[in-house]
């Protein structure tokens, strides 16, 4: 999907397109630096709409709960000022960006970015009315942010597919992933 005529009430929220969840990374999602390209074409038409462009990134203590050597389920991935925890070097975004840094405390996993951050409040402060994303993992920290989108936020969201890819830890995630998004009145590419 090209990006459609938008909005100075729209935004853009760019989820992790980072190192580390790009091909090569430490938790690479497949695919994942296709996302890149298509992203920097929303974020040309956000410019010339006015409209505001928020990217999150996975911004983990090296002891993160959600580490293998912690217990969890995951390599270690998107230290805090490390080179993995980068954005991709090819992702265009404005210096008017807001950043976003989640999973930061080292107890707690955090997918959304919504979660333990205050883009809730800065979405409402811009008056924004409608969240458009893209980014990666669709199966994870899209889904999770997009759910929040609609359930903590209320705004309007549409999912841009061609700029998500799933990690797919097991097959049918992404599409499952999708079923979720769409069932909380999400709005995607398909169908707008
Ligand atoms: C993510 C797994 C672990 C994501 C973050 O950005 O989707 N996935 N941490
Ligand atoms: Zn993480």
């Amino acid at each position: 999907m090209n990006p459609p005529e938008l909005r100075p009430t729209d935004a853009l929220l760019i989820v992790d397109v980072q190192r580390d969840f790009c091909p090569g990374g430490a938790l690479a999602v497949p695919d994942g630096d296709a996302v890149v390209p298509v992203l920097n074409q929303w974020i040309d038409a956000a410019r010339d709409a006015g409209a505001a462009v928020f990217a999150s990134r996975d911004w983990h203590p090296p002891d993160h709960v959600s580490f293998q050597e912690q217990g969890g389920p995951w390599p270690s991935h998107c230290v805090a000022e490390t080179p993995g925890a980068r954005f991709h070097p090819d992702l265009a975004l404005p210096v008017s960006a807001t950043i976003i840094d989640k999973g930061t405390d080292a107890g707690h996993e955090a997918y959304s970015a919504f979660e333990g951050t205050d883009l809730a409040a800065w979405l409402h402060a811009a008056g924004i009315e409608r969240l458009w994303v893209g980014g990666l993992a669709l199966d994870y920290c899209v889904r999770a942010s997009v759910l929040d989108a609609r359930r903590i936020a209320g705004l309007p969201v549409h999912l841009i597919l061609s700029a998500t890819r799933a990690v797919e830890v097991q097959p049918g995630d992404g599409s499952r992933a999708l079923d979720d998004m769409r069932s909380a009145g999400a709005v995607t590419e398909a169908e707008s």
